[in-house]
């Protein structure tokens, strides 16, 4: 760990920083406040070390501004001071300290602080992964693992935003698996669910750009925001989903349009999207997709 060291006299500088090193770490020195506030910007520091009476910002004041500045993200801030009343206590914890040393403080002292401090940090940051992967989790699909409905209709709205702001035209696509209710009857649920992701993987292969966004809308039902994309462009990528998803050739005997799995899509494109809302973008291309059916499936309307 890199621990910023603030101390003000050069003896007891030197000293602590020698506990530091043979503890493991790295010291970085910093002999006021302000020069710690300026190599907390500059470097990764893990844990601090402060003095409380220096001249120009005190150790308390300094905390403050360090823990403003830092938000959510915390890092152990102990004192080492000789200001040793209860008053002082309670104010260096008030203002942000973890811990408060009265001087002199010997170099077990200090390395068993540094130790319990490491094992909280190294707890911050395995519950800050495990929540990066929740957070992840939840806003997929279990089984395909695209964005859920709500998900993407938050990523959506973002777009759609953008899209307005840059006078650029947004498309939506609903795609719906073909007689997937006869699929299901027929082959039983698991290989359903086996064959919607296969399907989630060909509409996926089809899907060109980064901003491109995709999410399972309903049970066998998918849709599509395309930013930046007019209708020809949007043909051209609901043609190709549905030519992908026929190629992948998954058996399906009991489907009264061809047999093999098929998709219907439905698409809708508007080019200014001032006085038109994503609802009625998503509206469109869900009557399209009707559409789509009524005329035998296996195709796209735009
Ligand atoms: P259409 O061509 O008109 O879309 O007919 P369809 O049979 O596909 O449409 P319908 O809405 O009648 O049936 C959809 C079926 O999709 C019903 C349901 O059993 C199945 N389904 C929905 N979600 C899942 C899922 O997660 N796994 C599986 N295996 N099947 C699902
Ligand atoms: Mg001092
Ligand atoms: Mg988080
Ligand atoms: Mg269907
Ligand atoms: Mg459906």
């Amino acid at each position: 760990m890199n621990i910023l060291l603030v101390e003000d006299s050069a003896t007891l500088r030197h000293a602590m920083s020698q506990y530091i090193s043979a503890a493991g770490h790295t010291p970085v020195l910093a002999r006021s406040g302000e020069e710690a506030l300026q190599m907390l910007e500059d470097t990764g520091i893990d844990m601090v070390i402060m003095d409380v009476e220096m001249p120009g910002l005190n150790g308390f004041e300094t905390t403050r501004l360090i823990r403003e500045w830092l938000g959510e993200h915390w890092i152990p801030i102990i004192f080492v001071t000789g200001l040793n009343d209860d008053e002082n206590y309670r104010e260096g914890i008030e203002a942000g300290g973890d811990d408060y040393l009265i001087k002199p403080v010997s170099s077990i002292i200090i390395q068993a602080k540094i130790r319990a401090m490491e094992r909280i940090t190294s707890m911050r940051d395995q519950l800050n992964r495990l929540n990066q992967e929740l957070e992840a989790l939840s806003q997929l699909d279990s089984l395909t693992h695209v964005f859920n409905r709500r998900t993407f209709t938050e990523k959506a709205r973002q777009q759609w935003l953008i899209s307005a702001r840059q006078q650029l035209p947004l498309g939506a696509l609903m795609i719906d698996v073909d007689h997937f209710k006869l699929y299901n009857d027929h082959y039983g649920h698991p290989a359903g669910d086996s064959c919607l992701i296969k399907v989630t993987e060909a509409i996926k292969s089809c899907l060109q750009r980064p901003a491109d966004l995709l999410g399972r809308y309903g049970g066998e039902e998918f849709i599509v925001v395309l930013p930046d994309t007019d209708r020809n462009g949007m043909t051209t990528v609901a043609n190709a989903i549905v030519e992908k998803v026929q190629s992948l050739q998954l058996e399906h005997l009991v489907s009264p349009t061809l047999p093999v799995v098929t998709v219907s899509i439905g698409g809708s494109s508007c080019e200014r999207t001032a006085g038109f809302s994503l609802e009625q973008l998503i509206r469109s291309a869900d009557k399209a997709l009707y559409q789509a059916k009524r005329s035998g499936r296996n195709q796209n309307i735009i």
